[in-house]
């Protein structure tokens, strides 16, 4: 952050009064929004990345219902905090329901848990002593980015629901977003554009399409992170055991949940998804993107959740935005990056970031 804001923002209608101070430096601030679970779920390794990067400065994390339910989202990434000698970073619960999506048998029959009402079990070593913040994620956002116009990242790996619900909550925060980094669909239009969840939807859009669609049409500057860059990467059993070659906390949580899966498949390889668009954000010279206009299906059929990307406007996509479509990735360069981040020495307890 280049300049020290420090600005009175008399609250809207629901948001209270407040003053807050960003940091002055030169790292990037960032809110990250996730479904996050425990590794060897992908929020969780590039969350590991970004808390152990000098380059970004996370002022807050907000959770969302994805993966698993938001509950869980939120008592494993405290947990994952407090193992990472960063429990100061504070934790704000989100949306724990898509805003139109219900559950259906197709929703319980495959991948993602995001409208379980389980209590979430216990993380590894056992819950958190740190809590969740008394703000809810949509008030926290839109309090900390109207307080710092054009200078807050949010970077987003779960469905958007949390972002969409700020943009319908307050007229300038669309406009005040300096720059919002998505995981999340999948552009037929380039290499490797199939889906995961249906044929052609991509889980994070296809949990939450109407939020997927608001948001992207919202006129935030985005840069899109979908399955096709992830799917240059491959994280094979070389590049496993060259990560947990040292011994750190991380390491060791690695260890422990990716080990069995090197175990049983030697030769197995397997994308990465969200570590790649926070990746993205600490060097931007790791992928490539190409400027499309990218909309969401919002009708309940066969395209559900299915995100499209034209060089041009097409019938039906009027209003679509133009945004950065990572495609490509320079997959030696990453992972050697994120190896090292890992690996380094966790901060000492009493020099933690703070917010
Ligand atoms: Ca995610």
């Amino acid at each position: 952050m280049k300049k020290l804001f420090l600005i009175l923002l008399c609250g809207s209608y629901f948001f209270t009064t407040d003053l807050i101070a960003v940091q002055s430096d030169d790292r990037t601030p960032i809110i990250l929004d996730t479904d996050f679970v425990m590794p060897p779920h992908d929020d969780s390794m590039a969350l590991m990345l970004a808390v152990q990067s000098p380059e970004i400065e996370i002022l807050g994390i907000t959770t969302v219902a994805g993966n698993d339910s938001v509950e869980r989202a939120t008592s494993d990434v405290l947990r994952m905090l407090e193992i990472a000698n960063q429990p100061a970073i504070p934790v704000y619960q989100g949306a724990d329901m898509p805003l139109v999506h219900e559950i259906s048998d197709f929703a319980v029959g495959n991948y993602g848990n995001w409208y379980s009402n389980d209590a979430p079990p216990a993380p590894p070593g056992g819950f958190a002593s740190t809590q969740v913040r008394n703000e809810s994620a949509v008030s926290y956002i839109v309090r900390t980015v109207l307080s710092n116009p054009q200078q807050i990242t949010l970077v987003a790996i779960g469905p958007l629901t949390n972002i969409a619900q700020a943009i319908r909550a307050h007229p300038k925060f669309a406009e005040s977003v300096k720059r919002l980094v998505i995981m999340g669909g999948a552009i037929a239009q380039l290499p490797d554009g199939a889906g995961n969840m249906t044929p052609n939807a991509e889980f994070n859009f296809w949990v939450d399409p109407e939020a997927a669609h608001m948001v992207l049409r919202s006129g935030i500057p985005i840069e899109l992170s979908p399955l096709n860059v992830s799917r240059k990467s491959a994280l094979t059993k070389d590049w496993y055991e060259k990560m947990v070659a040292v011994d750190t906390p991380l390491t060791r949580l690695l260890k422990e949940s990716l080990g069995s899966r090197f175990d049983s498949q030697p030769d197995g390889s397997w994308h990465m998804f969200d570590q790649i668009a926070m990746a993205s954000v600490i060097d931007p010279s790791l992928v490539i993107t190409k400027r499309l206009y990218v909309d969401v299906n919002i009708d309940h059929g066969i395209s559900y959740g299915v995100s499209v990307g034209g060089r041009e406007v097409w019938p039906g996509a009027e209003g679509a935005g133009q945004i950065d479509v990572q495609h490509d990735l320079d997959w030696p360069r990453f992972i050697e990056m994120f190896v090292e981040r890992i690996q380094r020495p966790l901060p000492v307890k009493g020099e933690q970031t703070a917010n």
